[in-house]
């Protein structure tokens, strides 16, 4: 990060000194064109991320009411995916496909479809408390479900539906080992699915909060061993697990602990109004290691709607739950990384208040109680569980730490403010105004055992006036922050147009390694293969009374079978296996007016199933532009009526080829192919001599292009069978398909040949490397090619054919008329019936360029 900072203040001093740094202008006047200030630009070099630029860190938001989840990357806050979770996502084919429907509809709630979520709180699993990169996990506040997503590849593998609350706010909250997940009840209500009237309110209304078993090596949740902890009807809010020295604990905020019931239409004051009447409300803390021990015992438990519940009563006789005033209305709360401090925030008062973990144990070690409520939960006394509470300014919500111990942010909704300050000394050290009221806020790993510092991102309700207008429903507004420095500092901006984003967590990008493709025929939401799963050779159509199976295979680039003729009433589903290799090469999949889709994954089987109920004929189509002939991959679906007499249309008569006009056309088909092979030949040699097995990146690609080029033996043995049958017309179709496969390999070799003379060749210098740009872009790759005469001479080499070369060089760039009598250029004009125009490089681009021509030579042997 340090390099970054020399990088920005190098790049301003050259700039100064005017250095081009781009074809359309100087660094200083780019900065006055567009009225930037040195440190808009600092702040632009610390977040731009060049072509091809990796992020240091990866970011999980929640998409609010957009039910997904949305990833980017920090520090250039680029967005890299959304993760469709309780919404279907057509691109994904989340919940247009059968297998993510299945898992969309685990989502289901009392037999109804839920096709949409109110995602507030994402969490990553964490081993002694630090984020392991292996899951995701986030709840869905409207309709109480928490969702796992698996950082494999970033899909969602299941979605359990709490089966007793009827909101859910406070979740999901994995304990230091990822074996439990917190999630707490909102708004409270029966547990059971009866109607009790409101004024029954404080006997049948209940809060709670559910522990989840998860387990981490396989990553579902297991709701059989789960339970919930019932707790008095006080509106539970965010929570906590507690980590280090409080392991083994939770804690839970709750803001209506005066049991207001609201009213409006019978004339009582708004929920509003009742629910901040108290001076506090209560931190709920609870045993959740001993209620886990005990909810295993039968007689210690209710069972509610099949799940299992630890009565109020219970945990109070065995010492595992307590609660502790906090001032009114509170929101976030949030543990040290230590374990040692629990910081709660109140929206409406102007304190955070620290409590002292080793004080709170002190007090229940000692049964010391400041009284207990109206259901018997013991009271400990505030003031004697504090360690100590530090005016902020208004509104203050949430908390993130980072690596500097005692070190804490949080954010002030109504000051729109994020302020530093640190929570063992109770000092504040930092305010920064932020655009506009401050939601939550995004430490890197900021709540995990082992915050790393560096940014904060300010996650805003409002944006206002930030951005071009859109309309009365404006972008939600992420806003990065820089705090490695004494004084916090704002770098940049970014509109997030999905949903509100309530919380994100963030994590090193170096703890996270997604894979690139599936296991042949796998389906991606079980991890298991699929009993689709179709290879090359086994595609084919089943029939059994109504239900038609197809069993297809996708590959670059044709979809088989290319016709299927169903009748119109039957139940056709659809096995898609994409039998691609390739990094990044997925095929979508629809038959038009069906409303189906499925996007695959290299590896991936999927299915799409519907009733064909209406008759036509229906193209169906790779939805993914895939590759130059992705227009051509596609098939038809034909439904017929089987109660309909169809008359056969009268044949058109068209002029066909002669036998001699396809024997040529049949030769020179054949003869493209063995001189596309013969390229194909010499890329393969080059990539075995330079071991590209050693560069993953490499390898990769030669994995794709050997697997369609292994296709192609099958397509020559039809071919050879058409021509012995005196079918050319059929095998001139096959010869086309061989080259077709040839062009697919070669392309991909070509790339890994490319990559692979990068990692061989010695390593550019800053110049040469510019060089290579100004080459490009200015002109000079138009006529030469490195390694080949084209339609100018081959430059490798170019610094030993004169004497005084690099100065022969330069000047020719310079000033090449001045050359054009002299000999050797005189010969080079006349053979190949050109001039070398002046490309008007500066002098620094033509040192460049030598820097340039000198690495091509050092390298000689690879072009
Ligand atoms: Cu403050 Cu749902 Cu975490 Cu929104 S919550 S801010
Ligand atoms: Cu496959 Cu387009």
């Amino acid at each position: 990060m340090k390099n970054l900072n020399k990088l920005s203040s190098l790049l301003l001093g050259t700039a100064l000194a005017a250095t081009a740094v781009s074809a359309s202008g100087t660094l200083e006047k780019v900065m006055k064109e567009r009225g930037l200030t040195e440190n808009d630009v600092i702040r632009a070099a610390k977040t731009y991320t060049p072509t091809g630029g990796r992020e240091d860190y990866i970011v999980f938001s929640s998409g609010g009411q957009s039910g997904q989840m949305i990833v980017y990357g920090v520090p250039s806050m680029r967005i890299l995916k959304y993760i469709a979770v309780f919404t279907p996502e057509p691109w994904q084919g989340y919940g247009y496909d059968v297998d993510s429907t299945k898992i969309l509809r685990q989502g289901n709630i009392r037999g109804r479809e839920i096709n949409w979520g109110d995602t507030h709180h994402p969490a990553l699993s964490e081993k002694d408390g630090k984020y392991d990169g292996k899951w995701l996990i986030i709840n869905d506040k409207a309709n109480p479900r928490i969702a796992v997503i698996d950082l494999l590849d970033f899909e969602t593998k299941q979605i359990v539906v709490n089966p007793i609350f009827k909101s859910d706010h406070g979740g999901a909250f994995f304990t230091q080992n990822s074996e439990w997940i917190l999630e707490a009840c909102q708004y409270a209500a029966p547990y059971d699915n009866n109607y009790h009237p409101i004024e029954e309110y404080k006997e049948t209304y209940r809060g709670g909060v559910t522990v989840w078993d998860f387990n981490p090596k396989e990553g579902r949740i297991h709701p059989e061993s789960s339970f919930t902890i019932e707790m008095p009807p006080y509106m539970q809010d965010l929570s906590d697990a507690g980590k280090n020295a409080s392991h083994g604990w939770g804690f839970t905020n709750s803001f209506n602990s005066e049991m207001y019931t609201g009213g409006i239409e019978v004339g009582m004051p708004p929920f509003e109004a009742g629910c901040s009447r108290n001076d506090t409300d209560f931190l709920h803390v609870y045993n959740w290691e001993k209620l886990a021990k005990l909810a295993k015992d039968k007689k210690n438990v209710k069972v509610i709607n099949g799940h299992r519940v630890v009565p109020m009563d219970v945990a109070v006789k065995n010492n595992a739950l307590f609660l502790i005033p906090e001032p009114k209305s509170p929101h976030g709360v949030d543990v040290s990384p230590d374990g040692n401090y629990i910081t709660v925030c109140g929206k409406l008062d102007t304190h955070a208040s620290v409590y002292s973990w080793p004080k709170i144990k002190k007090l229940i070690k000692n049964k010391d109680f400041a009284g207990r409520d109206p259901y018997g939960i013991p009271i400990l006394d505030m003031k004697k569980a504090l360690h100590g509470q530090v005016e902020l300014g208004l509104g203050p919500l949430h908390n993130q730490y980072s690596n500097v111990d005692g070190e804490i942010y949080t954010s002030l909704y109504v000051d729109s403010q994020v302020v530093k300050w640190n929570y063992k000394t109770l000092k504040v050290l930092d305010k920064v105004n932020v655009h506009y009221n401050i939601g939550h806020l995004c430490g890197m790993e900021g709540k995990s055992a082992d915050p790393q510092g560096e940014y904060i991102i300010a996650l805003n309700k409002l944006a206002i006036d930030r951005f071009n207008p859109v309309g009365p429903l404006h972008p939600q507004n992420h806003q990065l922050i820089d705090i490695r420095g004494k004084k916090m500092d704002l770098l940049v901006d970014m509109p997030l147009p999905l949903g509100e984003p309530h919380q994100a967590v963030a994590i090193r990008a170096s703890k996270l390694h997604p894979e690139v493709r599936y296991k042949m025929g796998t389906n991606t939401k079980t991890g298991k293969i699929h009993e689709g799963k179709t290879l090359a050779g086994q595609e084919r159509i089943e029939r059994d009374g109504n239900n038609v199976k197809v069993y297809a295979t996708m590959v670059r680039s044709h979809i088989n079978p290319e016709r299927i003729t169903v009748n119109k009433g039957d139940n056709v589903t659809i096995y898609l296996t994409n039998l691609e290799r390739a990094e990044d090469e997925t095929h979508g999949f629809t038959v038009d007016h069906y409303d189906v889709h499925a996007s695959l994954e290299p590896g991936e089987t999927s299915a799409i199933n519907f009733i064909a109920d209406i008759e036509g004929v229906f193209p169906y189509y790779c939805t993914e532009f895939c590759s130059a002939l992705h227009l051509e991959m596609m098939g038809y679906l034909m439904v017929k009526d089987p109660n309909k007499k169809y008359v056969s249309a009268q044949k058109l008569k068209m002029k066909t080829m002669s036998p001699e006009e396809l024997k040529a056309e049949y030769d020179k088909t054949v003869a493209v192919n063995a001189a596309t092979d013969a390229v194909i030949q010499s890329v393969v040699k080059f990539l075995k001599e330079n071991h590209y097995e050693k560069y993953p990146v490499v390898k990769n690609l030669v994995v794709d292009a050997l697997d369609q080029y292994g296709k192609i033996p099958a397509e020559k043995k039809k071919s050879d069978e058409a021509v012995a049958a005196g079918d050319l017309d059929k095998a001139i179709l096959f010869e086309n398909m061989i080259w077709q496969y040839m062009v697919k390999t070669a392309d991909v070799g070509i790339r890994a040949k490319d990559t692979l003379v990068k990692k061989v060749a010695t390593k550019q210098s800053l110049s040469a490397e510019r060089g290579e740009r100004a080459f490009n872009e200015g002109g000079c790759s138009g006529c030469h090619v490195v390694g080949k005469v084209s339609s100018g001479p081959d430059l490798t080499g170019v610094l030993q054919r004169h004497e005084n070369a690099e100065k022969w060089v330069a000047d020719f760039i310079k000033n090449p008329e001045k050359k054009f009598s002299d000999p050797y250029v005189k010969a080079m004009i006349d053979y190949f019936n050109l001039k070398m125009p002046n490309q008007h490089m500066s002098d620094d681009e033509i040192k460049d360029i030598i820097e340039y021509f000198k690495w091509i030579d050092d390298n000689a042997n690879l072009f």
